[in-house]
């Protein structure tokens, strides 16, 4: 009996501005593939921007929700928190089915060892946004950031977003990538696994020689236009697959 494949995904950023991706995900969840893999991997920015658990209640977040559990009653899911969605907690993972794993994660997948990551962690030239993500990232802020109105913290979401933007516009591509020296230390430090990881919406795979170990690097596409998920085989070989948005 063949190993069931395992998928990746990531960078959905599902919001009801976008229906038409939220939808191919509500009917990638149905699919044979999905129903018939041994897990499904969400590696962050399932949502746009995610303010809360208290915003379960939110018809648009609980559609997606009451898909993934239906779902997780015959495929485990499991999810990394992105930059847009770290404030996920327990309360959606009890909704949704999903497991939630800390980053990053080695796992063996297919019988190759793995590390699981979104990826911004990687993008260390990016001084603004890494000083951010240690305020953010930090459990007191975010006590007291989840202890404001919803309402209010939407707000300041908002206007986050813009300045992400607006700030984005200025950064040179390069520093938006991930730094070969922070690829390479993190492989180094997990005993030369390969690494699957998303953030950067730059699809493909790589093959850094780190200390004379070849180890690959694959890079999970966006559902900007159309959706798209890694598949890693009973061989443990990876391989794209693209769900066109009709
Ligand atoms: O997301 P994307 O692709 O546009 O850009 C990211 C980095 N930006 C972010 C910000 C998110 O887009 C918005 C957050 C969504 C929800 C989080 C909820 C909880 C936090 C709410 C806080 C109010 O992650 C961007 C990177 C880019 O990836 C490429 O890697 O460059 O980084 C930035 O743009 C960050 C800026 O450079 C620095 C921003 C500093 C803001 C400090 C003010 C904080 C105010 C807090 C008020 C409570
Ligand atoms: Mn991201």
């Amino acid at each position: 009996m063949p190993q069931a494949p395992i998928l990746l995904i990531s960078d959905l950023h599902l919001c009801p501005q976008q229906p038409e991706i939220a939808a191919l995900f509500l009917g990638f969840l149905d699919q044979p593939i999905v129903k018939n893999a041994a897990a499904l991997y969400i590696l962050g920015d399932l949502f746009e921007a995610w303010a809360g658990d208290d915003d379960l209640a939110d018809t648009f977040n609980r559609r997606i929700c009451d898909a993934l559990l239906h779902c997780s009653a015959s495929t485990a899911i499991y999810f990394i928190a992105g930059n847009r969605d770290f404030l996920i907690g327990q309360d959606f993972a009890h909704a949704s089915g999903v497991q939630l794993l800390d980053e990053p994660r080695l796992l063996d997948l297919g019988g190759v060892t793995t590390l699981l990551m979104h990826g911004d962690t990687l993008c260390s030239d990016d001084r603004a946004y890494q000083d951010f993500r240690t305020m953010v990232r930090n459990p007191d802020w975010q006590r007291s950031f989840l202890a404001r109105p919803l309402a209010e913290r939407k707000a300041q979401i908002a206007a986050l977003r813009q300045r992400s933007e607006a700030e984005k516009q200025d950064k040179p591509a390069l520093i938006m990538d991930v730094n070969e020296n922070t690829v390479a230390n993190t492989l180094r430090s997990h005993g030369y696994p390969r690494l699957i990881h998303g953030h950067t919406h730059r699809q493909g795979s790589h093959t850094h020689w780190i200390d004379g170990q070849p180890c690959q690097r694959w890079v999970l596409g966006d559902w900007h236009h159309d959706g798209n998920y890694l598949l890693i085989d009973e061989h443990g070989h990876c391989q794209f697959h693209t769900l066109p948005c009709s």
